[in-house]
């Protein structure tokens, strides 16, 4: 098994390389975001109170996100690997994710971490915000506010991970395509998949 985690601060171009990378290496994508939004449209009680967090640009609590991984992970057995998409964004999920892959017997091979300026971000997503409807990204003070979060809560999950050497960083400012060979570039040198 080979589990991939692409991180970087909201509007790093997670989204958006996770869908190449998991065509090019047939990894089952796990996107919280994705699967939050689909919640919400579904009008389940999961998304509705996941809604009140996510239109205010803050972290849904860790217990809810970390059981839907629980049961995502669960629901796959036959996969040949995960790519976790937005996931772990604390400490805590970090945590939990390293301890329900023990109990499946694998680990993380690789934290590709994306990095790109704070001006960028804020451009990219007020720029989604004008075609994709997503609340979160039509309003300046909730983009701050997902930057904000990122910095105070999510930042630290890669020095979770640094301490067991597995973290890259990539320069995610460039064109797309670029960008997709770099990250390709360190998934083949691992000779995983
Ligand atoms: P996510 O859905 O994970 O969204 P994101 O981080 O904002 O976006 P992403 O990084 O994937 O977007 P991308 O750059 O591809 O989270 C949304 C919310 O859900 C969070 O705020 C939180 O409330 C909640 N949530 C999700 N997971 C959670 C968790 N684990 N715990 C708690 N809460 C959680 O795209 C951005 C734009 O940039 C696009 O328009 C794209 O086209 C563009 N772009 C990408 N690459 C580019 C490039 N190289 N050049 C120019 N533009 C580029």
């Amino acid at each position: 098994m080979f589990n991939l985690i692409l991180f970087g601060p909201p509007g790093s171009g997670k989204g958006t390389q996770s869908e190449r990378l998991i065509s090019k290496y047939g990894l089952r994508h796990l996107s919280t975001g994705d699967i939050l939004r689909s919640e919400i449209a579904g009008q389940t009680p999961l998304g509705m109170a996941a809604k009140s967090f996510m239109d205010k640009g803050q972290l849904v609590p860790d217990e809810v996100v970390i059981e839907m991984i629980s049961s995502a992970l669960d629901n796959n057995p036959q996969a040949n690997g995960f790519l976790f998409d937005g996931f772990p964004r604390t400490t805590a999920q970090a945590e939990a994710l390293d301890k329900l892959l023990t109990q499946k017997g694998t680990s993380i091979a690789v934290v590709l971490a994306l990095q790109v300026s704070e001006k960028e971000l804020i451009k990219r997503l007020l720029n989604r915000g004008l075609t994709s409807g997503r609340p979160d990204d039509s309003n300046e003070e909730v983009v701050s506010a997902r930057i904000t979060e990122y910095e105070k809560k999510t930042a630290a999950v890669a020095d979770h991970y640094k301490k067991y050497d597995k973290v890259v960083y990539i320069k995610g400012e460039g064109h797309i395509d670029e960008i997709f060979e770099a990250l390709s570039k360190e998934i083949d040198g691992r000779n995983a998949v």
